[in-house]
């Protein structure tokens, strides 16, 4: 339990700042937009921000360090696992509905849809999410597979999941600034001009930076790995 305390410090540290993030996403569509609601209007494409921070960068984050909490290492490890998948798919739903509310404001509105590399991008996360949950619910999840395909794989869906993470978070970069753009222009004060809910939302994408980083330094120190089990 090398450096527990330092992991401790940046664990309380996440779970602010991931708090704080969806606090900022509503104070986001609340104060400065339309709030929320499900009618093809502006308040229902709102639940794409709100829903994409609170699942895909919030809850997935949690659930990629779930392994490294040491209070768990006397818990089942299957209990872990169970865990960590049914963050990570509360998460993919999360993604679903967010999605489903932009293609539904789009179409409601005459909006094309996939233009953007931020649709691009944010699509395929979604896509290879799903696949990587699937993937590790069979491998790693049911007792089927040998140990050593688990084996072999381990590294695979420890990458693919480092990776699906960091590009969750610089697609919701793209799309702060894409709607900032759309939203802040005339007549209301342009987003070059830098008024208050352009700084904000700015400072939204700066606390999503550093919850990644916080995630990404924690699931990746070997010394605050999982010990090893006998039978596992
Ligand atoms: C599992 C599990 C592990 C790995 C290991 C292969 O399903 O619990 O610790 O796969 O067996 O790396």
């Amino acid at each position: 339990m090398e450096g527990y305390g330092l992991f401790l410090v940046l664990l309380v540290s996440a779970l602010l700042l991931g708090f704080l993030s969806v606090l900022f996403a509503l104070v986001w569509v609340f104060h400065y937009r339309e709030g929320l609601s499900w009618d093809g209007g502006s308040a229902e494409f709102n639940w794409h921000p709100v829903l994409i921070i609170t699942g895909f960068i919030f809850i997935q984050g949690i659930a990629i360090i779930v392994y490294r909490l040491p209070w768990t290492w006397k818990c089942s490890k299957l209990l872990i696992k169970f865990i960590h998948a049914g963050l990570n798919t509360i998460a993919m739903i999360l993604a679903i509905v967010s999605l489903v509310a932009v293609f539904d404001f789009h179409n409601a509105k005459n909006i094309p849809n996939m233009y953007s590399l931020h649709s691009w991008i944010g699509l395929t996360a979604v896509i290879f999410y799903t696949l990587q949950l699937v993937l590790g619910f069979a491998v790693f999840l049911l007792p089927f597979a040998p140990v050593s395909l688990r084996a072999s794989l381990m590294p695979i869906h420890i990458y693919s999941g480092l990776l699906i993470f960091a590009t969750v978070i610089a697609t919701a970069l793209m799309g702060f600034t894409e709607k900032l753009i759309f939203a802040l222009k005339t007549p209301a004060p342009a987003y070059n001009t830098s008024p208050p809910e352009a700084i904000f939302v700015n400072t939204l994408g700066l606390l999503i930076v550093i919850f990644g980083a916080l995630i990404l330094w924690m699931a990746t120190r070997p010394h605050w790995k999982r010990p090893p089990e006998e039978n596992s």
